[in-house]
């Protein structure tokens, strides 16, 4: 196993930072990248960080770095609500998966409350905003150490 984690973001997560603030705050997915990049050196760790609109990249890469990876930490965005496929990929890593959401998606529409992922993620962020990658990386973390 390498010593890196996975940041995977799904559709639209491109444009945080530049409309709906009141839902996602301000940060833009640079300043993301960043916070995980900074939180992962702690314990020694790197960060392999990807955002895409297109699934079958986001399915490609989950491959390639499946049995590789130290964790993974996936905000999917609608995929999350939407995607079997996704789910499927997903559930063939061999590290712990953290599920993470800037918003309360609870707290939101209806077609948000059902997650694909949930399920098989070692734990769920939701609405703690862009700190969420980061407990979601000291979990990891934790879990290697435990
Ligand atoms: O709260 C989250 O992190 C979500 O995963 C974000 C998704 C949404 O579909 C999920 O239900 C919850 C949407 C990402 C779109 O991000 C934008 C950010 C700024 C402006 C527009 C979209």
């Amino acid at each position: 196993m390498s010593d890196f984690i996975a940041v995977l973001n799904g559709p639209n997560l491109n444009l945080l930072g530049t409309r709906e603030p009141a839902v996602y705050g301000s940060d833009t997915l640079a300043r993301v990248e960043h916070l995980c990049t900074e939180t992962a050196e702690r314990y020694g760790l790197a960060v392999k960080f990807l955002q895409t609109n297109h699934e079958g990249e986001m399915l490609d890469r989950i491959h390639q770095w499946r049995a590789e990876a130290a964790g993974f930490v996936v905000n999917a965005g609608a995929w999350t609500h939407t995607s079997i496929a996704l789910r499927d990929a997903l559930v063939t890593v061999e590290s712990p998966l953290l599920e993470v959401h800037i918003s309360n998606v609870h707290a939101r529409e209806a077609f948000r409350h059902h997650s694909y992922l949930s399920d098989i993620a070692a734990g769920v962020i939701v609405g703690c905003g862009i700190q969420g990658y980061q407990f979601a990386i000291e979990r990891i973390a934790a879990l290697r150490e435990s």
